[in-house]
């Protein structure tokens, strides 16, 4: 028996063109059939549900109103475009989701025409939109052609500074396009801030909105059926003086609340603001995420993000684990120093649980501070929270660092503020694939002056480094972690503070050193091992710190061999490039002496299971075998020397 959902009507759709000739209970038929394949999908590959669920009414009404690829439809972020997947050509290979070699979990313009913009990190879709938009209006010229601009922005999505910057520059510039804020209460935790307390008092004051807009004469633009009542309302209205809602007053015609998870508001109103609109419109769309699937629904994180799982029950098929997570780790040392020192404080942009910071803002609320999707804010927030004589952890994400980059620059390093850097998700990633690497954070932070930058090896080296950053105040400092579980080592009973720049030895042999800057430390031992079966013992030692480096270390390990290698879980630019760099410096080259670095290869790699990516970038311990046995000049059996 199959466990795949009776879907007869998706069966005939393979694309949108294909949607058209079918009647309005027909599409609410196909969201039906819709919501219960990407809950099937979901089920055998796990991933992210409960956002897609709730989009499933919003995407088939988009493909049955819009002309897409020609119409530019934008998910933000694009967790939520399974269900747009499955209507766009790609349901043959909607069960290859986040795999090897299988769809992206996000929208991606390599994989289809009608992902015309690529997304993960949230809050893109707006400037997005206005660029294709003024694209158009200028003449520009793609394959598919270039009709209305459609931005799908979240709740939560819409509380960054960079969905303002857009909404702000595309009501000066006052082009046709339209935005569709997807409004479900909850960002990945329940969102927070004031912005989210506004949509709450939308909706809240729902009839209001109506009245509002016929006052602001926007009648026309609604459907036929809430015309007539709002022309009653009109009536009503005379004489009252209505403010603008916030995004009135950015430019927007404002269009809302209405139900979205009702065909029958949904289509009217899209198929109304497409034959009228003229400038940016705000459509205001009320669902629930998870919707239609109990499990979802009820989750405390409403399926945000999922493992496969037993789609009657919807219990998760996770592994068991033995080692402690890093970001585990790193949360419950966070709270023992929290309750030592009432000045530590931490900061999270909208990831409390992805950050292990859920337990600090429920033992300490008052010094757990989650912004919301606001990276660079937080980055601020911290050094100014700092430059108050507190002591802020600031728990991101590498690949979402990125965004405050220039906050870690100008506000933190030159001011030399000591804000504490928890970088989590450093290296690859797995399933979120590229957009989720960690590949750049060594290299962007190990290059400013005065910061310190340490990479754990393993869980217990986390906790000396939790405790050691905690101590410094002489500045800013980093430390990096991976995400998943830790090596499963035994922790200690007291954490160390780890004298700053100064590596460990691990072990010492001979003729090669191997100098780990982070977890690849566990791959490096793997490798050690297989090669003293060879007769070949390298010396090992983990770096601990990219910046300031171990300089007598390193130069020791020079001139005790004749052969160097470095091992990092980043791209170039980073822990390798530093030792190249102090090794020139020193001279050390000019007597010829034989230097490798291991790091990221200079593309980006598509998702698979870290230990793949892992495997694609030559850094598993039989490639580090093989680069000992190249640069010692053994060349392997069966294999050409390099
Ligand atoms: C810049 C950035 N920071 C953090 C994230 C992690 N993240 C992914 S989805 C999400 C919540 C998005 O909430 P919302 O826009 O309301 O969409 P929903 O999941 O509720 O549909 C967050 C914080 C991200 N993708 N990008």
């Amino acid at each position: 028996m199959s466990d795949r959902p009776s879907t007869p009507l998706l069966d005939q759709i393979a694309r949108p063109a294909d949607m058209k000739g079918l009647s309005d209970a027909q599409l609410v038929q196909l969201a039906h059939e819709l919501r219960q394949e990407t809950i099937s999908a979901v089920s055998t590959t796990g991933g992210h549900l409960g956002a897609g669920l709730g989009v499933v009414e919003l995407t088939v009404a988009l493909h049955a109103v819009f002309n897409t690829p020609r119409d530019k439809l934008i998910w933000d972020v694009s967790h939520q475009s399974y269900p747009h997947k499955i209507l766009t050509e790609r349901r043959d290979r909607i069960r290859t989701l986040r795999t090897k070699g299988g769809l992206s979990g996000f929208t991606k313009r390599s994989e289809s025409p009608y992902d015309p913009f690529g997304a993960a990190h949230s809050s893109t879709s707006i400037s997005a939109a206005l660029g294709f938009s003024v694209a158009r209006d200028l003449g520009g010229v793609v394959p598919e052609g270039l009709g209305e601009a459609i931005a799908v922005i979240g709740d939560g999505a819409m509380s960054a500074g960079m969905a303002f910057e857009a909404m702000n520059n595309a009501g000066h510039l006052d082009k046709r396009m339209i935005v569709i804020l997807n409004d479900n209460e909850m960002s990945i935790a329940p969102p927070v801030g004031a912005l989210s307390s506004y949509l709450s008092r939308l909706y809240a004051e729902e009839p209001f909105q109506e009245l509002k807009a016929v006052a602001k004469g926007a009648a026309s633009l609604l459907p036929e059926p809430f015309r007539e009542g709002a022309k009653r309302a009109k009536d009503m209205l005379k004489g009252m003086a209505v403010g603008g809602t916030m995004f009135e007053s950015l430019g927007f015609s404002y269009i809302g609340p209405i139900d979205g998870h009702d065909l029958d508001q949904l289509l009217p109103v899209l198929r109304t603001v497409k034959a009228r609109a003229r400038g940016p419109i705000l459509i205001h769309v009320l669902t629930k995420k998870g919707k239609g699937y109990a499990p979802a629904e009820t989750a405390r994180d409403k399926g945000h993000a999922t493992a496969k799982f037993d789609m009657v029950t919807g219990e998760q098929k996770k592994a068991p684990s033995n080692a402690p997570s890093y970001t585990g780790v790193f949360g419950d040392e966070l709270v023992k120093l929290a309750a030592k020192d009432d000045k530590i404080c931490a900061v999270t942009a909208a990831m409390p649980d992805g950050t292990g910071l859920s337990l600090m803002a429920e033992r300490y609320p008052s010094r757990c501070f989650d912004v919301g999707i606001a990276e660079q804010h937080g980055v601020t927030f911290a050094a100014a929270l700092a430059a108050g004589g507190m002591k802020p952890f600031c728990a991101m994400y590498s690949t979402f660092l990125q965004r405050g980059y220039d906050q870690v620059v100008h506000d933190v390093a030159i001011q030399r503020l000591p804000v504490r850097f928890a970088i989590d998700r450093a290296g690859l990633v797995g399933a979120d694939g590229a957009t989720h690497a960690g590949s750049f954070d060594i290299g962007f932070m190990s290059n400013l002056p005065g910061m310190v930058v340490m990479a754990a090896a393993d869980e217990a080296e986390l906790v000396h480094m939790v405790h050691t950053a905690a101590a410094h105040d002489a500045g800013p400092i980093a430390f990096r972690y991976p995400r998943g579980e830790g090596e499963g080592v035994e922790m200690p009973e007291e954490p160390q503070l780890l004298e700053i720049g100064k590596g460990r030895m691990i072990q010492t042999g001979k003729r090669v050193a191997l100098l780990s800057f982070g977890t690849r430390l566990g791959e490096t031992r793997k490798a050690a091992e297989a090669l003293s079966a060879k007769g070949i013992t390298p010396t090992i030692a983990d770096a601990r710190f990219a910046k300031p480096l171990d300089r007598e270390m390193i130069l020791k390990l020079v001139a005790d061999h004749e052969a160097l290698i470095t091992i990092e879980e980043g791209a170039v630019g980073g822990f390798g490039s530093h030792v190249a760099q102090l090794l020139a410096d020193e001279g050390v080259f000019d007597a010829g002496f034989k230097f490798r670095s291991m790091v990221l290869p200079d593309t980006f790699i598509d998702q698979a299971s870290p230990k793949d990516m892992y495997e694609t970038a030559a850094m598993n311990a039989p490639q580090i075998e093989a680069k000992v046995l190249e640069v010692l000049g053994v060349a392997q059996i069966g294999e050409k020397r390099a």
